[in-house]
């Protein structure tokens, strides 16, 4: 066994254990109520699921197993002459709650190159996709296309006992984070630079190996995606990606038909889309105003247009989140550190002093602030990637790593079906009746 799955293992069966334990103790304990407004307004503060690899507080923003983002810049393992956190590295630490050596992150970089092989088949299926089929489609798509190698899939097909599932689905979540660079990037390189495909460069981490194989070769790029792979990768479990890989999930689907699941939720324009919406958004204002140095007033009668308009400002509030998202103030440091007499940079610093108080003035935005996807298009731009319908893609690469190592979770802890209850306007009508009578 190696010695991941060994660390994994052991950590499962003790929390396992304790859960059981808790439970039988503790069952009927209630943890919360829920209101009908919770119930009419997307289930907001419901605690309802348990997610083991990071949590996020409203003001403080995420901590992956404890740890905020800065800290993890400054502790994880780092490649030679990068001062970015290597993706892998986090992968361990939500894995196993422990930061890892270096020795460890060269582990994952090593196990990830010798299972990154893509089977033939989805390079096939990409093919035969309309070369404008957006990329997120196709990513999904080419996921779906390699479930064929689930080891869950043959090995519950051929009877796996129930204590063991935990064992192929992290088999599964190491091969298919391993092939996603490859397989995000023949999306890039098919669908913007006429299918000429780079092959990897083995003596890369995944990060750097991912940012060379996109074909970007501007200097600081490939931290750029250390950076960016790391912070995307996890938001506790109840954001629509997260979540959605939980629930499919729990059917007992294996993680290649749970994550793809996953990446169609983090295909919607109110939750990963919006990194492409932003600087959509942005393009069109600068289109509109007629130069790329807009000034402050400009940029608050263009927010007002966009909100006169009925729409929403792509980049700004949280469901959960009531300060500026502490992804987004990284992104900002990085542009801070590397990135100087960028325009297009420049923009989304003005637009973070202008749009916050214009939502506080809507009186009803519960979070005016930006969130992650508010800068990363604008360093993607810098470096030279403004094919912005493929920004999703990158979020979905990093968030694979969240999501599939929660997914080890909820097997190593043996979580059951989800399945809550739903109740029909009728019924809440009549709840309410007899609520009145008895009061
Ligand atoms: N621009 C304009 N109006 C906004 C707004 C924004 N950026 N954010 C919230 N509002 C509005 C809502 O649409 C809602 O209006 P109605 O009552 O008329 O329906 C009202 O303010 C209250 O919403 P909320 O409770 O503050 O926010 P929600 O939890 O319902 O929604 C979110 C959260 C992210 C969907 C919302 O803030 C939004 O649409 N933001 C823009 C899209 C975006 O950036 N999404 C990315 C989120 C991060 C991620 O998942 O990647």
């Amino acid at each position: 066994m190696d010695r991941l799955k060994e660390k994994f293992k052991d950590k499962a069966i003790a929390l396992f254990t304790e859960l059981k334990q808790t439970r039988k103790e503790h069952g009927d304990t209630k943890v919360g109520e829920v209101t009908l407004a919770q119930m009419l307004g997307g289930m907001r503060g419901v605690k309802s699921m348990l997610y083991e690899t990071s949590q996020l507080d409203p003001f403080e923003g995420i901590r992956f197993r404890g740890y905020s983002i800065p800290q993890l810049r400054k502790m994880l393992p780092k490649a030679p002459g990068c001062k970015e956190p290597l993706p892998e590295g986090l992968f361990w630490l939500i894995l196993v709650d422990e930061i890892p050596t270096e020795e460890d992150v060269k582990w994952v970089t090593e196990q990830w190159k010798r299972r990154s092989v893509v089977p033939e088949h989805t390079f096939k299926v990409l093919d035969s996709l309309p070369v404008d089929t957006h990329p997120m489609t196709q990513f999904t798509i080419a996921i779906s296309s390699m479930q064929t190698e689930s080891l869950f899939a043959r090995r519950y097909a051929e009877g796996l006992n129930k204590s063991e599932y935990w064992d192929p689905v992290y088999e599964d979540t190491m091969n298919l984070i391993a092939r996603l660079p490859r397989v995000a990037a023949y999306i890039y390189r098919r669908t913007y630079h006429n299918s000429d495909h780079i092959n990897p460069d083995i003596s890369l981490d995944w990060a750097g190996n991912f940012a060379h194989m996109l074909g970007i070769k501007k200097p600081g790029f490939k931290s750029l995606m250390r950076l960016y792979l790391t912070i995307h990768a996890d938001h506790e479990g109840g954001n629509a990606s997260a979540h959605t890989t939980q629930l499919v999930g729990s059917t007992l689907s294996d993680s290649y038909l749970s994550l793809s699941a996953g990446m169609d939720a983090l295909a919607g324009p109110l939750h990963g889309l919006a990194n492409q919406e932003v600087i959509k958004w942005v393009f069109r204002m600068i289109d509109t105003l007629g130069t790329r140095q807009p000034t402050k007033e400009q940029i608050a009668d263009y927010v007002h247009n966009t909100l006169a308009a009925g729409k929403v400002i792509p980049g700004y509030g949280h469901a959960v989140l009531r300060q500026p998202d502490p992804r987004f103030m990284a992104q900002k440091a990085f542009a801070e550190e590397y990135i100087h007499n960028s325009d297009i940079v420049e923009v989304i610093w003005k637009i973070f002093e202008v749009v916050p108080p214009i939502l506080k003035d809507l009186g009803k935005v519960k979070n005016p602030w930006p969130n992650v996807d508010a800068h990363s298009g604008a360093l993607l731009v810098h470096y030279g990637m403004t094919e912005y319908s493929f920004y999703t893609v990158l979020f979905g690469v990093s968030r694979a790593m969240g999501v599939l190592a929660s997914l080890c979770w909820a097997r190593a802890l043996g979580l059951p079906l989800e399945r809550p209850k739903s109740v029909t306007f009728e019924w809440v009508k009549d709840f309410l009746k007899e609520e009145k009578v008895e009061a």
